[in-house]
């Protein structure tokens, strides 16, 4: 049985969205976080050396990082849905597009997280800031022109997105107040059904971070 172990306000959020969108059965194990380090509990930990969500167990797998979950499970049980083929006009749309999101923006983001809010800049922090601004204006660019990451449809490389753009602001804050592409986005996510559910039973107590 395909279990997804989802660390509450996390990452692991993107598995959780992805088998409601397509509709495969599976587990869901939610974990609380630490109460005072804020990060994963022991029994996440004990899944794999790794110890960082999102996890999957599936028999005798257990698999982590988001991308490999995604592909993993659109290939064995999504039959291929919500990827994009090698033949597509648009193939590489979504290759860079899904894995934009995780090889550049997460870590600009992560960096930012470890900044102090207030104090002098140091150039390094600078250049983080800079090339992380750089990031959401090329998000914001490419929601503009097309309606989903890849192009007409919601894809995985949307899945890849949806907690970058929204719970990563939980830990990273960014004013997004001008990015109306991205808000627009946004609001067409949350009114999905899949998305609706995959929050309320992975966060349920959380209100996504739509805006
Ligand atoms: N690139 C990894 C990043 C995983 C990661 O850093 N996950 C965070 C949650 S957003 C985590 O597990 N934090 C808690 C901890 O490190 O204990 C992925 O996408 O799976």
């Amino acid at each position: 049985m395909l279990t997804v172990h989802h660390l509450g306000i996390s990452q692991s959020e993107r598995i959780v969205w992805l088998c409601e969108e397509l509709e495969i059965p599976y587990e869901l194990k939610v974990y609380e976080r630490d109460p005072v380090t804020r990060l994963a509990p022991a029994d996440y930990k004990a899944l794999h050396p790794v110890g960082t969500a999102p996890i999957i167990t599936d028999g005798d797998v257990v698999l982590p990082e988001s991308g490999a979950i995604i592909e993993y499970i659109i290939g064995k049980y999504g039959n291929g849905r919500l990827a994009v083929a090698p033949g597509a006009k648009n193939f590489a749309d979504y290759l860079f597009w899904f894995h934009f999101a995780n090889a550049s923006m997460m870590p600009r983001q992560s960096v930012r997280m470890g900044q102090p809010a207030a104090g002098e800049e140091t150039p390094r922090a600078r250049f983080m800031r800079e090339r992380s601004e750089k990031a959401w204006d090329l998000v914001e660019a490419r929601l503009g022109e097309a309606a989903y990451f890849a192009g007409d449809e919601l894809t995985a490389a949307d899945i890849m997105w949806g907690f970058t753009l929204t719970t990563m602001r939980y830990w990273a804050p960014v004013d997004i107040s001008g990015k109306r592409n991205i808000l627009a986005y946004l609001q067409k996510i949350g009114a999905r059904p899949a998305y609706q559910r995959a929050m309320a039973k992975g966060d349920p107590g959380m209100t996504p971070m739509l805006t």
